[in-house]
């Protein structure tokens, strides 16, 4: 018999791809700086805040700036890419995501969001799914980024759940560890060379079912 009794989902990679928007945005940017960042350097942007991602790019492209002038950068990414997101429809819900919140809502469990995305409740008002969430804890509500717990226990916290009877889902290898960290069970949604610390990993919340949640 499962302990699970509450389900807290990652936003971008676990319920949609905004990492191609966010991508879009950055490429722009450093463009702008004189310099390109390649998609394997898209890949270690995800999961991380805004404010880290532009460290990282403006070291990758070996420019210096001040943190008034990264404030500036940071806004500018943000205006692009919130333009792009106000473009969303229900139709880029990943395969599955919608279908499996259902299957856990009807099963009694609670569901949270934790994203480290200051955007999240645009882009579930986008996609027409804020309302299958019992709770959201995004990117304005914390203070410490994943691989820190915070984001999670803070979602246990609103549904009222022990850590130890909710399950994370999660794209990022910050987010899995965020989870364990937070004494919760991980489920990986990617590859299994890449999530080795996850208790499961399948390619996306269609492969998701309530028995293989009970086995965790
Ligand atoms: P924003 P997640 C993360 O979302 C993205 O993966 C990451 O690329 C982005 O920088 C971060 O949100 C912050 O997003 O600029 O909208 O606040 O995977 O935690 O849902
Ligand atoms: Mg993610």
């Amino acid at each position: 018999m499962s302990i699970i009794k509450a389900c807290i989902f990652d936003l971008d990679g676990v319920i949609v791809d905004t990492a191609v928007y966010h991508y879009k945005a950055w490429k722009r940017l450093a463009n702008e700086l004189g310099f390109d960042i390649s998609e394997e350097q898209n890949e270690q942007l995800k999961g991380v805040s805004r404010v880290r991602s532009l460290e990282l790019i403006l070291q990758w492209g070996h420019v210096t700036k001040t943190e008034a002038e990264q404030e500036e950068l940071a806004a500018k990414k943000n205006e692009w890419y919130v333009e792009m997101i106000s473009h969303m429809t229900p139709a880029e819900i990943l395969p599955g995501a919608k279908e499996f919140l259902e299957t856990c809502r009807a099963a009694g469990l609670k569901t949270a969001l934790g994203s480290a995305s200051k955007n999240s409740m645009t882009i579930l008002d986008k996609i027409n799914l804020a309302g299958l969430f019992d709770a959201v804890i995004d990117g304005n509500m914390v203070s410490k980024p994943k691989p820190d717990p915070e984001v999670f226990l803070k979602g246990a916290e609103a549904l009222n759940i022990a850590p130890a009877d909710c399950v994370v889902f999660e794209d990022a290898i910050a987010g899995i560890e965020a989870a364990k960290n937070g004494g919760m069970k991980a489920v990986g949604i990617g590859s299994p060379n890449v999530l080795t610390e996850a208790d499961l990993v399948v390619s996306g919340l269609n492969e998701m079912s309530l028995e293989k949640l009970s086995m965790l």
